[in-house]
């Protein structure tokens, strides 16, 4: 990939996530991958951190990850944000159809995939209030099996969700895809994810969850 100044480089960008926070995951992997500068402000979802009114001007809507752009702005939504850093990028293609098709990967993130996988997640492995056979539990599983599948399905004979270099879809897909396991999921089996999770965690700047990891 041509290596080009961002535009956004140099400028102060400033991420409200929390520790483990799966979807503020996607920007700081952006960041890293575009080379990008942020400054972390780490809440605490269980300390009540996201209810303050402090917090509420940061995102109304209570979640993270919320970026405070150069522009003096707090913009909420993962895939917003990504769709923020990457104009202007190969990370966002130019072409209008490519476009279009990342855009359905964002969406597909969110309706069909994002929380199937990150409610076992957070329930078993994080707050570790269910247990993996739980009913509910396997019915997010089925849920995100079948996300999984297609998924799966698409990437065979790809490199990388649209077209032939890493977009932010990928970013978008990867970190509840790689972290499906903490929900009891076992995705051995879609051997296109795996190595399209390899693929990602090669690429240059990676941004691991845990910076002690
Ligand atoms: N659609 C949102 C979802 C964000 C989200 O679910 N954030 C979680 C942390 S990963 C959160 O803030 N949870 C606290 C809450 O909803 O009360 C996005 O993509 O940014």
């Amino acid at each position: 990939m041509t290596q080009t100044t961002h535009p956004l480089a140099g400028k102060p960008l400033v991420l409200a996530d929390t520790l483990r926070s799966g979807n503020a995951w996607k920007i700081r992997l952006a960041c890293g991958f575009m080379g990008l500068a942020l400054t972390r402000r780490t809440f605490d979802i269980v300390q009540g951190d996201l209810e303050t009114n402090a917090f509420a001007r940061i995102n109304p809507w209570r979640q993270v990850p919320a970026l405070l752009t150069p522009e003096g702005e707090w913009l909420a939504e993962s895939q917003a944000i990504l769709w923020y850093l990457a104009q202007g990028t190969p990370w966002l293609p130019q072409d209008r159809l490519a476009q279009a098709q990342v855009s359905s990967w964002l969406s597909f993130e969110q309706t069909q995939h994002m929380h199937a996988f990150a409610q076992p997640r957070l329930l078993i492995h994080l707050r570790q209030t269910a247990a993996v056979d739980d009913p509910a539990m396997v019915a997010w599983r089925a849920i995100g099996m079948k996300a999984a599948a297609l998924m799966d399905a698409h990437l065979a004979g790809r490199t990388y969700l649209v077209g032939g270099a890493p977009t932010i879809a990928d970013v978008a897909l990867y970190p509840y895809t790689s972290m499906a396991e903490q929900g009891g999921y076992d995705l051995s089996a879609f051997t296109h994810i795996t190595a399209w999770l390899a693929r990602v965690r090669a690429l240059p700047g990676f941004t691991p969850l845990l910076e002690t990891a």
